[in-house]
């Protein structure tokens, strides 16, 4: 099966997507998610200035050897557009294998583990009352696991909190959004926002709480103490993860569960945290990760340090990112969570798609390849919008980690 052409397709439905589209000379196509938020014309220049021109003509079975071929090959490795790029064609490549065999991709990866794969939602709140009761919203839908953000009194930039129906929607059309950020009033607030969500929904509910890379080592330890009462199953980001150390730190004072990874890339960004155990979450994704092939081998790695995947899944990773995590999630024997933070109804048009939720757990079906395909003709409707990630700054105007 032979590669005869390749695209790629960015589209705006809502907001912007990169998907690598590949072609065979048996009339089969496979697609892979290549979004990085913010900075998506750089991997659609990466796939098609330099990656498609060697894809053309090649085995579209030997999804390894391109592999090896596009990171060893580029002398350039790592770093997220690379990666981002790599993923797109390592997708879009288990998609024709599985289409070309007749099977939903799970089964090519060692079959399901599991009967579906647990999700958590995003609970948005301008305030502590709003937040518990968007909690209870996710619960009366279903959900096992919850992740809860809330607005601070006195603080304008929380991480997470909606503009509008509670829907969270991280970047912005045109140049980055500046807010800002208050360490002390968050940490004095976020244990009384669990201890609420404890008192009205008990202790059965899985409750998330993302700190995305706001605190320092000590700050973030502090904080992780403070919530042990509430038993998360989850506390991300605590602090940014360039340091590693820092989380030998943080382990030292709390059990609170610690989660990262959202923003890494290769194996390499993980093996640390991984083989110190100083983390229970990895969240690295199909898309940032090096696509399938890639995401195994650090999932295999976290597996013997009884450290569980909790793939990134935020709204900015298309339809088709998500499509493939469904597959990767039935089959990975150490399964923790998957992220679902569900797309506008625009987005699902454009990506018709095989995966639903049910009862708290989602599936990806059983259509042949990861079930995920891109209407061409809608998405050429909605051409790519400048859009960037915010930063944020300390009361005092210095930059901060968003
Ligand atoms: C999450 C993430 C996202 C990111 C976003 C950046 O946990 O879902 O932190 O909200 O900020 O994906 O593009
Ligand atoms: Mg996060």
């Amino acid at each position: 099966m032979k590669i005869e052409s390749a695209r790629v397709i960015v589209t705006c439905p809502g907001r912007n997507f990169v998907t690598l589209k590949i072609e065979t000379d048996q009339g089969l196509h496979g697609i892979g998610d290549a979004t990085l938020n913010g900075r998506e014309l750089a991997v659609a220049s990466y796939l098609t200035d330099h990656v498609i021109p060697c894809l053309i003509g090649r085995d579209a079975h030997r999804i390894e050897d391109l592999w090896q071929f596009l990171y060893k090959g580029a002398y350039w490795r790592r770093g997220p557009v690379t990666m981002a790029a790599i993923a797109a064609v390592d997708t879009a490549l288990w998609d024709l294998k599985a289409k070309a065999l007749g099977v939903p991709l799970y089964q090519l990866l060692g079959g399901r583990s599991r009967d579906g794969a647990m999700v958590y939602a995003h609970a948005n709140g301008r305030d502590l009352a709003e937040t518990v009761d968007r909690v209870g919203e996710y619960l009366e839908k279903g959900y096992k696991a919850v992740r809860a953000q809330s607005g601070i009194p006195g603080v304008a930039g929380v991480y997470g909190i909606g503009k509008k129906d509670g829907h969270y929607e991280p970047a912005t059309k045109g140049l980055p959004q500046e807010s800002i950020w208050a360490t002390e009033p968050y940490l004095d607030f976020t244990p009384k926002l669990f201890e609420a969500l404890r008192d009205k929904y008990g202790m059965g509910p899985h409750l998330l709480h993302d700190v995305h890379h706001r605190l320092t080592p000590i700050e973030a330890a502090r904080l992780g103490k403070s919530l042990e009462p509430y038993r998360l199953f989850w506390m991300e980001d605590p602090t940014p993860a360039e340091n590693q150390e820092s989380f030998r730190l943080i382990r030292q004072h709390t059990v609170t569960p610690v989660a990262v990874g959202e923003v890494f890339n290769t194996i390499w960004d993980c093996k640390d945290l991984i083989e110190g155990q100083l983390i229970d979450y990895i969240r690295a994704s199909v898309v940032h990760a090096g696509g399938i092939t890639h995401l195994r081998r650090i999932a295999d790695l976290a597996a013997l340090y009884g450290v569980r995947t909790g793939c990134h899944g935020a709204t900015d990773m298309s339809p088709v990112c998500m499509g493939a995590a469904l597959h990767f999630a039935l089959w990975v024997p150490n399964f923790g969570v998957q992220e679902h933070m569900a797309h506008e109804p625009l987005t699902d048009e454009v990506f018709p798609h095989a995966y639903r939720f049910e009862d708290g757990y989602m599936h990806p079906g059983e259509t042949p390849g990861h079930g995920v395909e891109i209407d061409e003709t809608l998405a050429a409707k909605y051409p790519y919008e400048p859009a960037q990630l915010p930063v944020a700054r300390l009361p005092d105007g210095t930059l901060w980690s968003w």
